[in-house]
């Protein structure tokens, strides 16, 4: 990574992604770094300069980049979760697509040109077909859920204001990234958090889990932040770059791993509400793109990530770390 003191920005830092990138930018890359939030939200990190944003609000986007004035812009503000966009469709499009064009927009004004990194999603590629996989960033998009069609049009939409615009931005598709700080809504922390319960005697013995056949593609979300930093860096603009392991895991395989670290006797009982009205049965990265850009490769084992998310659980519901 290039020792450098760039001025970052990170639009949507409150959440999973937003601390660890904070972080790397700080600690590994030595840049100065803003951060932005909801105003309910709390970062508690000294590594960057807070500020509170809603991107739904494009004059407070404009008239924060032009007080910040970024080299590189990571744009992460997002409604993330698959489930929640089924049930609210409306405010996932509102905050992915609409919001993303603020942003976008607001870039446009300045008079400069920062590098900007949006940030979507493997569920993108959807419906992949058999001799799809691993599945590169030239394949057809085919969205098979609210979330992945609203990140799909983000990246069509970033690419056009590259375009038309002359604009350094760049897309990324990350597919699962996971580790501690995770929200349970996300299938690692979900199961870590239940094994630590039970562990803990606050739950019953058994686990409640949703699809375990899908196939998702799993990396250590400090691997994926290495990877865009060095894509807001060396990216080419209007191009997309998967971010992955390369390697899709079915969920049964994550959970015998997880229940196989502990010594409590776990049966497992498929939830309902846990199934999706739509699941992609594989999805896995081709990342060659940015391996030949950047020489990036995920560093952390899969077995590394899950032990620390369920010692973090652990912790968690103990009490030792609050929420
Ligand atoms: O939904 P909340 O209350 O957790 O807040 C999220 C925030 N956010 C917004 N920020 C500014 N203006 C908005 N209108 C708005 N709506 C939501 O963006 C949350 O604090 C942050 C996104 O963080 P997470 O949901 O934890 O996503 P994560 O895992 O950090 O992933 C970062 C990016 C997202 O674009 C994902 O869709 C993608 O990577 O995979």
């Amino acid at each position: 990574m290039v020792m450098d003191m760039k001025r970052t920005m990170i639009i949507g830092a409150a959440g999973f992604v937003g601390g660890y990138l904070i972080n790397c930018l700080k600690q590994e890359c030595g840049m100065e770094v803003f951060a932005t939030k909801l105003q309910h939200e709390k970062i508690e990190n000294s590594f960057a300069q807070i500020f509170d944003l809603d991107i739904m609000d494009k004059e407070a986007i404009v008239s924060l980049l032009f007080e910040v004035r970024p080299d590189y812009i990571f744009h992460l503000a997002a409604q993330s979760s698959v489930g929640l966009a089924w049930k609210n469709p409306g405010l996932t499009i509102d905050v992915n697509i609409k919001g993303s064009v603020n942003v976008m927009d607001a870039i446009r004004e300045l008079y400069y040109k920062p590098r900007v990194l949006l940030i979507g999603s493997g569920e993108e590629y959807g419906h992949i077909k058999a001799g799809e996989t691993p599945i590169g960033e030239s394949n057809m998009v085919r969205p098979g859920n609210i979330y992945a069609a609203t990140k799909a049009c983000q990246n069509m939409i970033g690419n056009i204001y590259a375009r038309a615009y002359d604009m350094e931005v760049m897309m990324v598709r990350a597919f699962n990234h996971i580790g501690p700080n995770q929200a349970p809504m996300f299938v690692v922390a979900d199961f870590c958090k239940q094994v630590a319960e039970i562990e803990l005697g606050i739950r019953e013995p058994i686990m409640y889990v949703g699809n375990l056949e899908a196939k998702r593609d799993f990396t250590d979300v400090r691997d994926v932040v290495r990877a865009y930093v060095q894509l807001v860096e060396q990216g080419i603009a209007g191009e997309t770059y998967n971010v992955g392991s390369g390697h899709a895991i079915a969920i049964r395989e994550i959970l015998d791993r997880i229940i196989a670290m502990s010594d409590c006797n776990i049966a497992v009982e498929i939830d309902a509400n846990k199934l999706r009205p739509v699941d992609v049965p594989i999805i896995e990265a081709d990342i060659s793109k940015i391996k030949a850009l950047t020489g990036w490769t995920p560093e952390i084992s899969l077995e590394q990530t899950i032990r620390e998310t369920l010692d973090y659980w652990r912790e968690r519901v103990c009490g030792a770390i609050p929420e």
